[in-house]
């Protein structure tokens, strides 16, 4: 049994419970971190005040994309190309993920926790950043269904939660066909309509 420790409202946290109902792993899901606060027993597991962390047995694990790579080596080995330049393709997606944070986090903030709508300078600018980004995932999308190679796997899954944001935001959005067609491939997949299509509050 996997613990997993996080609010179910975090984009990082959506991954990793994402993770589990695709792989079939039995696990449980306690709140931490936001309103939920940080107890001492958490804190021992991880010291940065950040959340998700997993528990596997004897195995303490935070980072969130840590957390796929372990979860895909360790019980779900499809879910990750063991061919090295599809895993490097899939790990750059990954990595890729946190630069798109920092670019939405503005319209993020603004437009569900802060209750700006897209006229408001940073979350018009943020908006924009996003876009222009999506438009460079929506050029990979063209030439392939998914960013974990053959097949749909744990480096589609930050983009994937990071997607739904994207489209569920107040926001402007450009026309991009083939991020749209993998937005819809991943609502067909295990879990991600319990764990990522949630309200963004
Ligand atoms: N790089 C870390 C980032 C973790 C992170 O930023 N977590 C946020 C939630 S998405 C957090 O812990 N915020 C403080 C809180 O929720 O109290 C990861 O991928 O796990």
């Amino acid at each position: 049994m996997i613990t997993i420790w996080g609010r179910l409202n975090s984009h990082n946290v959506k991954k990793v419970a994402w993770a589990a109902i695709a792989m079939g792993l039995p696990h449980r899901r306690i709140d931490m971190g936001g309103a939920f606060g940080f107890t001492p027993e958490y804190l021992a597991l991880n010291p940065n005040r950040m959340i998700p962390a997993i528990e596997d047995g004897p195995v303490v694990l935070w980072e969130s994309n840590a957390i796929l790579r372990y979860l895909a080596d360790a019980y779900a080995p499809d879910f990750r190309s063991a061919e090295p330049a599809d895993r490097a393709q899939g790990d750059k997606w990954m990595d890729w993920q946190f630069h798109f944070a920092d670019a939405q986090r503005d319209a993020f903030l603004g437009c569900v926790r802060q209750g700006k709508d897209a006229d408001d300078p940073a979350v018009s600018a943020s908006a924009e950043a996003s876009n222009s980004m999506m438009a460079v995932l929506d050029a990979e999308l063209a030439k392939r269904e998914w960013l974990s190679g053959q097949r749909f796997g744990i480096a589609d899954m930050p983009m994937g939660v990071y997607a739904h944001t994207f489209y569920s935001l107040p926001i402007p959005r450009a026309n991009l066909p083939h991020l749209a067609a993998w937005y819809a491939r991943l609502q067909q997949q295990p879990g991600y309509a319990e764990t990522v299509m949630i309200p963004l509050t």
